[in-house]
């Protein structure tokens, strides 16, 4: 083959050619920002990690299954025939479903997958498992989990964080003042889950700075933007108090007579009980300026002075998605809303809020709505569902009860688990507990196109091809267009087609015809194409027929006209157009909430200092050397969390192999350190090694340290007998896996003390046991 044939991924649309084993990968000539992680697919698709054989855990073919249980995390694995593989795979399936249950099998499988909305490789297996009569699931997602479960009871649905936002056309028109609760991310604007016809966000972001809006990031972390164009003024805020920060915000509006109490008393409820505590009348405390200080420490006269600066503006507010991955994530949400309301722009053009605006490309892009192609995962006959990150805790704990959203639920009681899609022993927290409640089920198989850290815990580990090797469609509910992923190459290895491996073991277990409907890869491609054309027929948006789509490769949705101002219709309309909370209006203050009694969620904003923060006592006594840092794990720009780890462009980046974590240089100083010297990061947790990077960029005391670094711990265990210490700086080794709240369980990555060490490579290498 010689030509370069196109196919998409999470990040971006590309050309790739095939010869002799190698892939050539250049970006699709309409991209005006491809991402630099195009450098990585060749060795996703060709590297060493590359899962070639169906293989199983050698202790869980001798039928010795209590030493297989044990063996989780070890690679004594056997290379079988996709024959034998499928045969142990249906019969363990058949006999959990008949011992114990649907119930009893663990189909949740959070992760992201591929872009190609037909192989997407958790819904293959979703609907797989769906027609197999059932399986426990998953809700939420990790992204924004927190937000899932709150939004709702106080803006009726999570449109403010998953979009459609106010479009950002709007924005660079109308916008006077745009303040980013957690900056500016140009690195995550490389991805949109389902891919982009073109990166859009950098765009938008170079539209607005020329605009002539004022910006203002208030962050951690000082991010580098590409471009032309002076620097965002950057104004440093500790981690995990935002809440204060905002509402020592309302507390100056109120407390000057800015804020604009007849846009509270019509749009919303609870202003009376929000004003009380903001004033101190509820707990005794005013939530002054002074006060906030304190807390995030940002001087009180710049805190009163933004306040003042916003309410004389047409001002937007937006908080990343990483805000509310934390302890009480919900209330730097809900204290953005309260201060949103107090300014009263919320349905005007150019004013109002957005949760995470820069947290993917696609966000705020305008576009008109239109379900994307893609399959569906059908019914699911089982009811057991947990909050995303409650895996370990399930696994841990079959039986046992726990509040979630004003319920009592139950863990069930999990004896298979099938993982295919995504990474746990990347994306969850502790990842010494997870190992532990790994090693809880039966049997536990992983679908995967790498030898993961996930699949080396799984007992079963089928090869799947990448989206290279098939055919498929990229599509976003954020992006406008909709692209044609053609094969590259034929299937590396034996691997083999996520949905063809379903078929297969559907085949096996009596259900093929009502898995594949008779269709092929092709016939699939068309069948999800055309409802989504004809969703488009019904709304006067005309796609051309599937054949002409599949032979022009990409169509390009038309841009509205008008930019979208989200909730511009409840605000001419509060009666007509009432928002979908119990009130219909916004919840400054929810009864529902309240009723529900959580301390850690009480029925308006609160600040609750977050479990582990800078300003506990514990970061703030003993000698400065010896005190923890705050350590935020936040998106790689090397790679897509921890897919492509072991390509050059993420390799490049390491120190020593381990991933490079940025601290400040008097931090360093203070602990010896000095640019490009091994770490250690550990807390009570675990550790890690990783690689230092003074920058200036983060502010003292805390360290960045990104995710998705390759889970290696060491073979030996402390002396407690702990985990050894991962090799490749995984910050889950670290993170704590509590729930943010009893209203959303919600995971809390960004809530995490570590202590930090200058770590010297010993003589003798530590990695032998
Ligand atoms: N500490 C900390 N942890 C975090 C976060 C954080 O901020 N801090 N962020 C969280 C967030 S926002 C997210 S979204 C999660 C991401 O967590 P995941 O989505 O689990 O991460 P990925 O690395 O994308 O995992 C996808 C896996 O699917 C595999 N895969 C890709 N294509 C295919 C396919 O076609 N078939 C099959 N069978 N497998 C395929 C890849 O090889 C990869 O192992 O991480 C979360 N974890
Ligand atoms: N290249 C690349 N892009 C990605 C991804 C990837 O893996 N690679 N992942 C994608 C996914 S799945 C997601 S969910 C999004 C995530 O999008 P986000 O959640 O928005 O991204 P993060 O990188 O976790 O954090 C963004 C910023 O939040 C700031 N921040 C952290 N804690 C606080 C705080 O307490 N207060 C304030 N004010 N700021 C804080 C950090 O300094 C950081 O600059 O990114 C997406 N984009
Ligand atoms: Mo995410």
């Amino acid at each position: 083959m010689t030509g370069y044939i196109q196919n998409a991924s999470h990040w971006g649309t590309f050309e790739a050619r095939h010869s002799e084993g190698n892939l050539d990968v250049r970006p699709a000539p309409n991209d005006p920002h491809p991402s630099p992680m195009l450098g990585n697919i060749d060795a996703m698709v060709h590297g060493p990690q590359r899962l070639r054989r169906p293989l199983i855990r050698r202790a869980f073919l001798d039928g010795d299954f209590e030493a297989a249980r044990a063996a989780r995390g070890g690679d004594d694995f056997v290379p079988v025939s996709w024959d034998t593989a499928l045969e142990i795979t249906a019969r363990e399936l058949a006999r959990v479903r008949d011992t114990h249950g649907n119930e009893a099998i663990f189909g949740g499988s959070y992760g992201w997958a591929s872009a190609g909305r037909f192989h997407h490789a958790r819904t293959q297996l979703q609907r797989f498992l769906g027609q197999f009569g059932g399986y426990t699931t998953q809700e939420q997602n990790y992204s924004y989990a927190t937000a899932i479960t709150f939004l709702p009871h106080v803006l009726g649905d999570i449109d403010t964080v998953q979009g459609p936002v106010s479009s950002l056309d709007g924005i660079a028109k109308h916008t006077g003042l745009l303040l980013n609760f957690g900056g500016i991310s140009p690195g995550n604007m490389q991805v949109e889950a389902g891919g982009m016809g073109q990166h859009s966000g950098l765009g938008w972001l170079a539209t607005c700075r020329k605009s002539g809006m004022e910006m203002l990031n208030i962050s951690p972390t000082d991010q580098e933007l590409p471009g032309e164009g002076d620097p965002i003024p950057w104004l440093p805020i500790r981690p995990g108090t935002d809440t204060a920060l905002l509402l020592a915000m309302c507390y100056t509006l109120l407390d000057e007579g800015l804020a604009e109490l007849d846009f509270v008393a019509r749009y919303c409820i609870g202003g009376a009980q929000v004003m009380a505590y903001l004033r101190g009348a509820s707990d005794g405390i005013a939530k002054t300026p002074d006060w906030a200080s304190a807390i995030c420490d940002i001087p009180a006269e710049r805190i009163a002075d933004l306040a003042r600066k916003c309410a004389k503006t047409r001002c937007f507010l937006t908080m990343s998605w990483s805000v509310q991955r934390a302890d009480h994530g919900e209330q730097p949400m809900w204290a953005l809303i309260t201060f949103a309301a107090l300014l009263g722009q919320i349905g005007l053009p150019g004013g109002g809020l957005a949760i995470g605006l820069w947290s993917l490309s696609g966000m705020g892009n305008p576009r008109p709505a239109l379900p994307s192609p893609a399959l569906r995962p059908g019914p699911n006959p089982v009811k057991a569902c947990i909050p995303v990150a409650r895996i370990s805790d399930m696994l841990l704990n079959p039986g046992a009860t726990y509040p979630f959203n004003g319920e009592t639920r139950t863990y069930p009681d999990i004896r298979l688990v099938y993982w295919c899609g995504g990474n746990p022993f990347h994306h969850h927290q502790d990842l010494a507990k997870l190992t532990r409640a790994f090693r809880r089920p039966e049997v536990v198989i992983v679908q995967e196109i790498a030898m993961t850290a996930t699949a080396r815990h799984a007992d079963i580990v089928l090869p799947a091809t990448t989206t290279l090797e098939r055919n498929d469609i990229a599509s976003s509910s954020r992006d406008r267009f909709i692209t044609a992923m053609y094969r590259v190459l034929p299937p590396v290895g034996e691997a083999r087609d996520d949905h063809a491996i379903f078929a297969d073991l559907a085949e096996r277990l009596g259900f093929a015809d009502a898995f594949t409907e008779g269709r092929d890869e092709m016939a699939w491609l068309r069948s999800i194409y055309e409802v989504a054309r004809e969703t488009g027929a019904t709304r006067d948006l005309h796609l051309p027929d599937f054949d002409t789509f599949w032979r022009d490769g990409q169509i390009e949705l038309p841009t509205p006209e008008e930019p979208y101002v989200q909730f511009s219709a409840f605000r001419a309309d509060p009666e007509g157009a009432p928002l979908k909370t119990p009130s219909g209006k916004i919840e400054l203050y929810s009864k529902a909430i309240a009723a529900m009694g959580y301390d850690d969620c009480p029925g308006h904003v609160t600040w609750l200092p977050p479990r582990e923060w800078l300003g506990a006592e514990a970061a703030q006594t003993g000698p400065e050397a010896l005190r923890p840092l705050h350590m935020l794990s936040l998106q790689p720009a090397t790679r897509l969390h921890s897919q492509m780890d072991p390509g050059p462009v993420s390799q490049s980046a390491k120190i020593n192999g381990a991933e490079p974590c940025l601290i400040h240089p008097e931090d360093a100083i203070l602990r010896n350190i000095q640019n490009g010297d091994l770490v250690e990061l550990f807390n009570a947790r675990g550790r890690c090694l990783a690689g230092a990077r003074l920058s200036e960029r983060v502010m003292r005391g805390v360290i960045v340290l990104p995710t998705g670094a390759w889970y290696r711990p060491e073979a030996r265990k402390d002396r407690e007998g702990r985990e050894g210490r991962d090799m490749s700086g995984n910050p889950n080794t670290l993170t704590e896996d509590r729930g943010s709240s009893k209203l959303t369980q919600a995971p809390i990555p960004q809530t995490t003390l570590v202590f930090v060490r200058r770590y010297d490579i010993p003589d003798e290498p530590s990695t032998q046991s």
